[in-house]
């Protein structure tokens, strides 16, 4: 944990998840920031926000999306007290999603996989929850900020005492 009751956060997921409509619900004013890599004309998008979950400050930091920034999501993931995995449950899951869930599971930190865009007629959350057995894992639509809430809460609460 963070100095002073701070607990920080990363939310992964493969491009279009949700990750920065999951940040942006928990915490309105939180920022998006697009940085230039220097690779032409390419971005890499991350998202930084705060919420307070029993009195603890929560630092949410969403990694990029695409494959490639393997290294910039190690850079993010520094020091990180847990791992949200954003799954867009409206698609089979991919290649990407399958290999960010297992590179976490395989290190020391609570994981919540939030089953996402459930909204969606194509939404099967119940297919996916298979596959995530190791984590804790929340059907929800990123936009509806009390289902987020609770699922964050829940989550946290689910490590709290441990801290
Ligand atoms: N129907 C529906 N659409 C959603 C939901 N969450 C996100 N979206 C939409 O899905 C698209 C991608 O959402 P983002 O939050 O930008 O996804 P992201 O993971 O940050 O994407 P990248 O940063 O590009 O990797 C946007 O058009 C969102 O409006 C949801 O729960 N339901
Ligand atoms: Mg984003």
């Amino acid at each position: 944990m963070m100095a002073g009751g701070k607990l920080k956060v990363v939310v992964f997921g493969a491009y279009n998840a949700g990750k920065s409509t999951l940040i942006q619900t928990l915490d309105p004013s939180a920022r998006h920031v697009e940085a230039h890599t220097g690779e032409g004309d390419t971005t890499i998008a991350l998202d930084y926000g705060r919420v307070v979950v029993h009195a603890l400050n929560v630092y949410l930091f969403g990694t990029p999306g695409q494959d490639r920034f393997e290294f910039v999501r190690q850079i993010i993931a520094r020091g990180m007290d847990a791992a949200i995995l954003v799954v867009d449950c409206s698609v089979p899951p991919d290649e990407f999603t399958l290999h960010l869930y297992s590179a976490i599971s395989g290190q020391r930190v609570p994981l919540a996989v939030i089953l996402n865009k459930c909204d969606l007629p194509d939404a099967c959350p119940a297919d996916l929850e298979k596959i995530f057995q190791n984590a804790m894992v929340f059907a929800v639509c990123a936009r509806d900020k009390a289902a987020v809430t609770a699922a964050l809460t829940r989550f946290i609460e689910s490590f709290m005492k441990e801290l």
